[in-house]
């Protein structure tokens, strides 16, 4: 009640995007004068033909579920009545200046990021990103202080464990769009660039393992129905891996250019010469960038030649 009292005091400032194929819209206000972000998403219809035709004509207020928090995010289920289709909720509040830029809509941009151009200045860049409590999420599900109803699988050693859990994108129930994501364990791996040979073993068992855990507790899927990919880059920069229905057309989180699958990762990082501490470092990796993107902004505007960062 708490939380749907914080819901019911935003204050709408502007949209920040839209997106009409994914049925999103994210909208910045204010909840009693600090920053909020809203995420609203259409869940799938409830096909039911008369409900459907009601449900366009009835825009008043709906009926609001809480269905989980942790942290600054939480996220609600607001529907009229069950026979309706409902609307996923998602609130970060406070919002910082990061969340506001990255919900905000944006031109992309292709980036070449040198094994130089990491050490210098993507890295630092990263190291600063762990701190400040951006990764508190995380370390809520790592030490069960959040989301603990929800986990899918637990791997409790400190080396190879994991958490696996859904993702705050999935709706929970619509196995068409299964979103889930693998937490691990150690905290010493902020993104593929840490990843070394000798992480192959690790990375192989994560391989088996999720999917085995996902199918167990979910009989409508199977295996090779799973898709496990990873970001570059990622938001928060702590080892995850996302596990989701190969019919979930996730937009461009799913592309090239952003993610790379578990499994090309893996005869990847096996491809490269040297011992088991080669790894990722090492190598040049293209992506994209939103121009609102501090990365963009700080460090590749300049090199791509459209002016100082
Ligand atoms: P990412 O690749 O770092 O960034 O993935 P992205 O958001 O740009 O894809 C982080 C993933 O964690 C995303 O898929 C988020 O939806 C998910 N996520 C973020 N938060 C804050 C939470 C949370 O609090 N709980 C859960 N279950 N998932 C989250």
């Amino acid at each position: 009640a708490e939380e749907e009292a914080k819901l019911r005091k935003f204050n709408f400032t502007r949209i920040l995007n839209q997106d009409t194929r994914t049925k999103t819209v994210n909208l910045l206000g204010e909840i009693e004068s600090t920053p909020a972000i809203l995420i609203a998403e259409k869940t799938a219809f409830n096909v039911v033909g008369p409900h459907l035709t009601k449900f366009s004509h009835d825009l008043h207020l709906p009926k609001v579920s809480l269905t989980g928090r942790n942290d600054i995010y939480h996220w609600f289920l607001a529907s009229q009545s069950s026979d309706y289709g409902e609307v996923k909720l998602t609130l970060i509040f406070p919002a910082t200046e990061t969340h506001i830029r990255k919900y905000t809509h944006q031109q992309l941009r292709m980036v070449v990021e040198t094994p130089e151009i990491y050490k210098g200045l993507v890295k630092p860049y990263v190291e600063g990103k762990r701190g400040n409590g951006r990764l508190d999420w995380v370390y809520n599900i790592l030490e069960h202080k959040a989301e603990k109803e929800s986990i899918i699988a637990e791997d409790t050693d400190d080396e190879e464990g994991f958490i696996l859990l859904p993702d705050l994108k999935w709706d929970r129930k619509t196995m068409a769009s299964m979103y889930t994501m693998a937490v691990v364990r150690r905290r010493d791996i902020t993104s593929i660039r840490d990843l070394k040979k000798k992480h192959v073993p690790w990375l192989k068992h994560l391989r088996r393992r999720i999917p085995e855990a996902i199918c167990q507790k979910y009989s409508d899927i199977e295996p090779d129905q799973i898709k496990i990919y990873t970001h570059y880059q990622p938001s928060y920069y702590h080892f995850h891996l996302h596990a989701v229905s190969i019919s979930h057309d996730g937009g461009l989180g799913q592309t090239t250019g952003k993610a790379t699958l578990l499994g090309n990762l893996i005869s990847w990082l096996e491809s490269l010469g040297g011992d088991e501490e080669t790894g990722l470092e090492g190598v040049e990796l293209t992506y994209f960038l939103g121009e609102e993107s501090e990365l963009w902004q700080g460090v590749f505007k300049e090199i791509n030649g459209k002016g100082k960062g």
